[in-house]
């Protein structure tokens, strides 16, 4: 199998486990990632852990070897067919966390840029190089790079192809912490708890919202966050929250 799925205490860890490849990303992987998230999201964990196998790297990308002589078609639905798999990362009921363990290169760090979160353990090395192969990047990296750290950083980063590593990841928010090397699992969980005790309502309502930001002007926005707030307000959830904060104990929340 190129991905294993398994649950470890209250998460699901999906491997990306084609090391000899330094986990790239041919068709079997991407249907086999299809097939994870979705199994991912039947499971009963809190969030979904994405890593690569092997001490090289989290994913270096497309099967480049798997483009040769590639017909147009077939392009273009394997660039829909990546971008509809990491698309279910937005819609997944957990949050989603990349674990970058090493090179994060092309559809790799598309694959972390449509996750919720992203953390790097020191030696990670993020990229889209796809312009030194004459390509640009097709899983998504031209519509959620800008989004996450801007529009002059995504457009040097895509024109240029140049590896930006850990430190300079998270200094620009690309990734949000960075974790140690021999712990990184245990420090991936630990990120994890962070959020993973509220309401998976409410946290799917917020994200939705988040999300919608991006894509909407301010007045409309502001709206849909009226609307979102109000549902995530009528869920049993938060009567709960609410109830608990004023008997002064902690809230039992049953994602509903
Ligand atoms: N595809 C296929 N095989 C790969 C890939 C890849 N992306 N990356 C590495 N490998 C293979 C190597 O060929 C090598 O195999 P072998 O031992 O059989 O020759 C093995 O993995 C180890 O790799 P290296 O020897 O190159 O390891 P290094 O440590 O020397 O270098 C690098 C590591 C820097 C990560 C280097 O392997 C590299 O540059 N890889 C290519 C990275 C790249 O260009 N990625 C972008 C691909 S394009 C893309 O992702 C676009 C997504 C959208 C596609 C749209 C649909 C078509």
């Amino acid at each position: 199998m190129a991905v294993e799925l398994q649950q470890q205490e209250e998460f699901a860890v999906l491997t990306l486990n084609r090391p000899e490849a330094l986990n790239a990303l041919n068709a079997e992987t991407i249907g086999e990632i299809s097939e994870a998230i979705d199994q991912a999201s039947a499971m009963d964990v809190r969030a979904l852990i994405i890593t690569g196998a092997g001490e090289k790297a989290f994913c270096a990308g497309a099967d480049v070897k798997e483009m040769v002589g590639i017909d147009l078609i077939s392009k273009k639905l394997k660039a829909e067919r990546g971008q509809s798999t990491f698309a279910k990362l937005d819609t997944l009921r957990v949050p989603s966390v990349a674990l970058i363990n090493g090179y994060a290169f092309g559809g790799g760090l598309e694959l972390a840029l449509a996750s919720t979160f992203r953390l790097a353990t020191p030696r990670a090395a993020v990229a889209l190089p796809e312009i030194k192969l004459g390509l640009m990047p097709g899983y998504g990296g031209t519509q959620r790079l800008p989004r996450i750290v801007g529009e002059a950083r995504a457009l040097e980063m895509i024109m240029t192809g140049r590896t930006v590593r850990a430190e300079e990841a998270q200094a620009i928010g690309l990734v949000h912490r960075t974790v140690s090397e021999e712990n990184r699992l245990a420090d991936a969980f630990a990120f994890a708890r962070e959020f993973s005790g509220f309401s998976l309502v409410a946290l799917g309502y917020a994200r939705e919202a988040v999300k919608r930001a991006l894509s909407t002007p301010l007045h409309e926005g502001l709206k849909i966050e009226a609307e979102i707030s109000t549902l995530a307000f009528q869920s049993e959830d938060a009567q709960e929250g609410i109830t608990a904060f004023i008997e002064k104990r902690s809230p039992k929340f049953a994602d509903v």
